[in-house]
């Protein structure tokens, strides 16, 4: 009853009335209905676009709701959310607005349930639910025995792969309490000089640590392994790319993918061919969304490079639909982004809007036209094709399917009108420090 009640106050803490959002619609309404049909006139797939995208949802870490920072500084914002009761009431406004993040994934131990019922109930109370849990063997906690400064699950002394494979399968408990259906493992495990480790060893102890955690996946959760080609190691990362990925998930078997995360790629690296293939086989697990001008920067999602986010998403639609896959369901969605400068949560509606703009643009694609040119080499053609899409704006489309699931035309000016921000500063202070990175 306790928690039942702190349920209800804290709802009616922060919470968007539809009302609200509906006023700010129409008085938007006429000249979002002219921009709508214009673009909507030339479409012979409208309806399929509009459904599509909104069935469409992306996860929201809980780990990005906070102002996040670099190894030289952090510069807190204000009314950042204290617990993660506040994380999820701040995805709920997320939600609420975009109609588009209706899940929101978890870090433990940054961020443990401590009462599962009572925040499944405050989730399902905005519509969210929970999505992959994420473990953290990168850092060493308070009262932890054995140190993981040379790694977890590679590590060359038994015991400490030991300690690592059991935290996993702690993550996957507190994931079944949560009905998440997927553990998400990122290692920093690597090293930092050449001759420090012996690769082929690294990776075995990886792969048998991995099969461990494996056997203890209920059957219907998947395993998530995502790589990265360096940081916090700077000579080699064990599981350094998507090809050391694939060979881990193909050997562990049909419950483990591949998770790419945008930034997690050296320059120029065409990651749609990586999607393509990853997908062909079955091995895409999903993303985390991000965008990168050198490296893991952890931008907003399309604020740097979003034609690639186009190109990437063409893959997706192209080789979802070659598989017959669910497109809203088939793989994960996630942002994992670090705010910054900016409100962490207009940050993650542009990051939202951006995805699904990009998404939009693909299903756009005369796949029907870019088959023939590819048959006849037409390498202009297919060129012209695809940019004809992406250079389509399809933004009243994005707008139209919002408006049709109950959401803000313009997510993000609605929340500035609605002051949100002002109103999370006097609820929480203007002083608080989210847990996270
Ligand atoms: C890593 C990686 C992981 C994320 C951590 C915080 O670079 O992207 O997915 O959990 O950062
Ligand atoms: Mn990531
Ligand atoms: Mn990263």
């Amino acid at each position: 009853m306790g928690s039942l009640l702190f349920i209800i106050i804290f709802i009616s803490a922060m919470r968007i009335e539809k009302y609200t959002v509906d006023e700010l619609n129409h008085q938007q309404h006429s000249k979002h209905q002219r921009k709508f049909e214009s673009v909507a006139v030339d479409l012979n797939n409208l309806d399929e676009v509009l459904e599509k995208l909104s069935m469409f949802n992306i996860a929201i870490p809980s780990w990005a709701l906070g102002t996040g920072g670099t190894r030289f500084g952090r510069f807190s914002g204000g009314g950042e959310p204290r617990s993660l009761e506040e994380k999820i009431e701040d995805v709920g406004v997320i939600h609420a607005l975009n109609k588009s993040s209706n899940s929101i994934s978890l870090h433990i131990p940054w961020d443990i349930p401590q009462n599962a019922a009572s925040i499944r109930a405050l989730a399902a109370q905005l519509g969210l639910h929970f999505d992959a849990v994420n473990s953290n063997t990168f850092q060493d906690q308070k009262d932890q025995k054995l140190s993981y400064k040379f790694g977890s699950l590679h590590h060359v002394d038994k015991a400490v792969r030991k300690q690592a494979v059991e935290h996993n399968i702690e993550v996957i408990k507190y994931g079944m309490d949560l009905d998440s259906k997927a553990l998400s493992v990122w290692l920093s495990d690597g090293s930092n000089f050449p001759g420090q480790l012996n690769f082929r060893k690294a990776f075995q102890n990886t792969l048998e640590s991995l099969q461990e955690i494996y056997a203890a996946l209920p059957d219907d959760w998947k395993v998530w392994v995502e790589y990265k080609p360096y940081e916090p190691n700077f000579y080699s990362t064990t599981i350094g790319d998507w090809g050391q990925s694939y060979l881990l998930s193909s050997k562990l078997g049909p419950k483990a993918q591949t998770l790419v995360d945008l930034g997690h790629h050296l320059q120029g690296t065409n990651i749609e061919q990586i999607v393509s293939l990853l997908l062909m086989e079955g091995k895409l697990a999903g993303f985390h969304f991000n965008d990168s001008k050198y490296g893991d920067d952890d931008l907003t999602v399309g604020s740097i490079n979003p034609y690639q986010l186009f190109l990437i998403f063409n893959e997706l639609v192209e080789g979802m639909d070659a598989r017959g896959m669910e497109h809203a369901t088939a793989i994960g969605w996630m942002i994992d982004a670090s705010h910054n400068v900016k409100d962490p949560i207009e940050d993650l509606l542009q990051s939202v809007q951006a995805i699904k703009i990009a998404y939009a643009q693909a299903l756009l694609v005369d796949k029907t036209a870019l088959q023939a040119a590819q048959k006849n080499n037409d390498v202009a053609l297919a060129q012209e094709i695809l940019q004809q899409a992406y250079r389509t704006d399809v933004r009243p489309l994005v707008a139209e399917a919002s408006l049709r699931n109950g959401g803000a035309l313009n997510p993000i000016e609605a929340y500035r009108k609605l002051q949100v921000r002002d109103q999370l500063i006097r609820e929480r202070g203007l002083k608080t420090v989210a847990t996270g990175l």
